[in-house]
């Protein structure tokens, strides 16, 4: 049988990690039960005119209480893997001191269920859910708020280190420090872009320290085989210039540099940018850089996570003081986002993450959210979402096959959840939520799915 089979299907290396993927507070809801501390995202949404509609995580999918189902629905659909991340403030409510018994609790409940599935748990310790009382101390602006995230990451490799194979320190930073203290768009709001870089800082060094604390943690769970990886994932979506002048290449560069190159180069070379340090230079606040960082946030790791759904096609725009960049507007299909269908930016993403390292890569996220409808008969016929993901599947395939060492793929996401600034109105699930019932339902592109991970490979379009 050839790569494509005898029915011309494309298969996946055995053992490819099939997943889906959530975070805490798009999904769990229970904002203040068993303990829970409030969080940067709690203190926003309650915000009046932050979020779309007034809407907030208070309740979400509510599966702080639903997760056995959640669980079920999760085995039903054959996922080998599912990345979740803790929620910080669940955990330490006021960010450190003493943990919060039932929060942990919760996530062993949790843990313990999707073993019981055969679904491997895969967590993130940061998913942009800062405990509220580190942010009133300057979050992410001060050091010491690394130290602590350094503080909860041990601990919880205590608690899990043995139960949870993959382990992401942070879900892209680059969100965090752009969005949520440069143009304030998301939690905590903070409109100050001079501080971006420090964000940026703070946000790889406690990463860094968050590695070396598993690598002392795990060393006494070393009987665990195979040992537990860790890794950091990042939002690496491609960059086309709108045209060949000098001037869009140079925007192009630029909006590259601050997205993916300001966290590729520091983690992978040890260095930041050379271009987008003096471009910055002149705007921003230079971070205080001390001796040791860089080989702090470079240390080793075991993975790279590549959250990734389409391309941007940069200008040159002198209007924006940031950085002198405007977005182009493509033709042709767009995503529920205004996000270009694009199905190579997949296999550019991944090409452009190896570039800088060998490890193990992981599709951590990609999927696409659209207006999705409960038909009378109560189906949810989401075609377009099937014909991109098979799309990006493909192009995952394709670079498997050009050499490139991918390990799995996850699916954003396992149901419709809140969409930070826009709430509930963005539809990217597997499973439709009804938010009047709470109840999921099936979309077509479950069912599609579930029988892409039993065969391991899809039928190209
Ligand atoms: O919903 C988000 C997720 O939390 C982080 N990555 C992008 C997704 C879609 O916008």
């Amino acid at each position: 049988m050839t790569e494509h089979g005898m029915t011309n299907q494309l298969l996946f290396p055995s053992g490819f990690l099939w997943g889906a993927a959530t975070a805490a507070y798009q999904i769990e809801g229970a904002w203040n039960e068993d303990g829970k501390g409030e969080s940067i995202w709690d203190r926003f949404a309650h915000t009046p005119g932050k979020v779309w509609r007034g809407d907030t995580g208070d309740v979400a999918c509510d599966h702080y209480h639903r997760w056995a189902e959640d669980v079920a629905e999760m085995a039903a659909l054959g996922l080998k893997a599912y990345r979740f991340s803790f929620s910080w403030p669940r955990i330490f409510p006021t960010g450190s001191g003493q943990p919060e018994q039932r929060g942990v609790d919760f996530y062993r409940r949790l843990i313990d269920a999707l073993q019981e599935h055969g679904i491997v748990p895969v967590a993130t310790l940061y998913h942009w859910d800062l405990p509220q009382a580190l942010q009133d101390r300057g979050g992410w602006v001060k050091r010491d708020t690394a130290q602590r995230f350094a503080e909860y990451a041990a601990y919880m490799f205590r608690q899990f280190g043995a139960e949870v194979p993959l382990w992401a320190t942070f879900n892209e930073p680059f969100c965090s420090a752009y969005f949520g203290y440069g143009n304030g768009t998301h939690a905590p709001g903070i409109r100050r872009p001079w501080h971006v870089l420090t964000v940026i800082h703070h946000l790889l060094l406690a990463h860094g320290w968050a590695v070396n604390a598993f690598r002392a943690t795990m060393t006494s769970h070393s009987a665990v085989q195979p040992a537990p990886a860790i890794g950091i994932v990042l939002a690496i979506w491609p960059h086309h210039p709108a045209s060949q002048n000098v001037r869009d290449i140079r925007a192009n560069q630029r909006v590259d540099g601050a997205m993916n190159r300001m966290f590729l180069e520091p983690l992978f070379r040890q260095r930041y940018p050379e271009d987008m340090l003096r471009h910055f230079g002149r705007r921003l606040i230079f971070p205080r850089i001390r001796s040791g960082d860089l080989d702090v946030i470079a240390c080793p790791i075991d993975f790279l996570g590549v959250n990734t759904y389409t391309r941007m096609v940069n200008a040159a725009d002198p209007f924006d003081l940031f950085l002198g960049a405007r977005q182009v507007a493509q033709p042709g299909a767009h995503t529920q986002m205004g996000w270009e269908v694009y199905p190579l930016s997949i296999y550019e993403a991944l090409q452009m993450a190896h570039s800088y390292t060998n490890i193990p890569l992981y599709v951590t996220e990609n999927g696409a959210a659209f207006e999705d409808v409960v038909a009378p008969d109560g189906r949810v016929s989401d075609l377009e979402r099937i014909a991109y993901l098979r799309d990006h599947l493909a192009e995952v395939h394709r670079a498997i096959r050009d050499g490139l060492d991918v390990r799995g793929y996850f699916a954003w996401s396992l149901m419709d959840n809140f969409e930070w600034n826009h709430g509930y109105s963005k539809r990217f699930g597997l499973l439709y939520t009804d938010y009047s019932t709470l109840k999921r339902i099936s979309k077509q592109s479950a069912y599609w799915y579930r029988d892409v991970i039993a065969r391991n490979g899809i039928e190209p379009s």
